[in-house]
């Protein structure tokens, strides 16, 4: 994502609404789809339905090894096995402690009491998916993403690139979120951006239901919250990032978040203002490049804040009910004066069927498939 020539802002200044600059009070997520201005201008509910999964109607099975359920794509030339090109790593069956060690989370995120979690052997790509990679899947299935789907999606202020008519407004409350008419993952910046130049960058815009179904094409699943966080440490436990516990700019950046006031002007001093290529800086100590920065990643738990206080030691899935579902690592748009969720314990959260231009996946397979 680049920001408007010149640093203009196209939608206008923010006149309102700044960040509250509490350190890690605010959260660079974007809003639910719900709350988007677009959906009460395309005039009513969208197909799929705010804020549900649609992958598959009433029933989540997401939460197989990708081989079991609703077999959505076996008939539109789905490959699954050897068309998912990303790199894995190699996780190692053991157990961690999971939740904040630094005492950086809000409270209001559930970031606490750590606690310990055994996990089985599995396997993570070392990168997000990349603009590449979804392409090869809409190719082979016509897959339809949410924000196509709805119609728009949310685009951070300076990297809108739409007419005005496609500029919808900003979200009440969070001026620098935009809802923007044809913005999807081959449009990230809007209708009049594309993706040229950018196969090796994070798929953005994609709802955990795209991520979803991308995976089950793949034969791979999202992430549990345990596995994500497991995976991010490297190895290393109790450290606040996946490097350890040196900050994120001690001896050159080490991670693509914001520099400068945000949400004014990103100085870009790590090299990167959006998204930067999945393999820049440096993989963690499994393998991992990126889990904290550049952009959130779904994982396959529902979201309760509350969870830690009574999860399972054991595999975790997360809590059986409740609308959300996890984000992790934070992103392009973090900044350690507003959102500091650049880090191994953090936790997000979003409606299934929202979208974002600072959020992807990236995908495991485990040894024992699950089916809840
Ligand atoms: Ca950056």
């Amino acid at each position: 994502m680049t920001t408007a020539p010149g640093g203009a802002d196209p939608v206008g200044p923010i006149a309102h609404g700044a960040p509250d600059t509490a350190p890690g009070r605010g959260a660079c997520c974007a809003p639910g789809r719900a709350a988007l201005p677009p959906h009460a201008a395309a005039g009513g509910p969208p197909p799929g339905g705010d804020g549900t999964d649609r992958s598959d109607g009433a029933t989540d099975t997401s939460d197989t090894d990708g081989r079991s359920g609703p077999d959505r794509w076996a008939g539109a030339g789905g490959g699954r096995d050897g068309r998912h090109g990303i790199e894995q790593a190699r996780i190692p069956a053991g157990e961690f402690t999971m939740g904040d060690s630094s005492g950086d989370g809000s409270p209001w995120d559930g970031e606490t009491p750590r606690h310990r979690v055994a996990l089985d052997a599995f396997s993570i790509d070392t990168t997000a998916v990349t603009n590449a990679d979804f392409a090869r899947f809409v190719s082979a299935t016509g897959h339809r993403t949410d924000a196509e789907a709805h119609g728009y999606s949310a685009v951070f202020h300076l990297a809108v690139a739409a007419g005005p008519g496609d500029v919808v407004g900003p979200v009440e409350g969070l001026p620098w979120w935009i809802g923007v008419r044809g913005a999807d993952w081959a449009h990230p910046n809007g209708p009049r951006s594309d993706i040229a130049g950018r196969d090796d960058h994070p798929v953005v815009h994609i709802s955990w239901n795209d991520a979803v179904a991308y995976c089950r094409w793949a034969g791979r699943r999202l992430p549990t919250e345990a596995e994500w966080e497991y995976a991010a440490r490297g190895g290393l436990p109790a450290a606040k990032y996946p490097w350890g516990d040196a900050e994120v700019d001690e001896g050159g950046w080490r991670a693509n978040i914001w520099q400068g006031r945000f949400p004014y002007r990103d100085t870009a001093e790590d090299g990167w203002a959006g998204t930067a290529p999945v393999r820049t800086f440096a993989p963690n100590g499994y393998g991992l490049w990126q889990c904290v920065g550049n952009v959130w990643e779904w994982c396959r738990d529902r979201f309760d804040p509350g969870y830690y206080r009574h999860s399972p030691t054991v595999d975790p899935q997360g809590p059986a009910g409740g609308a959300a579902r996890v984000l992790r690592g934070g992103s392009y748009l973090c900044h350690i004066s507003y959102c500091n969720r650049y880090r191994n314990s953090a936790r997000s959260s979003n409606t299934p069927d929202s979208s974002m231009g600072n959020a992807g996946f990236r995908t495991v397979a485990a040894d024992t498939p699950r089916h809840l």
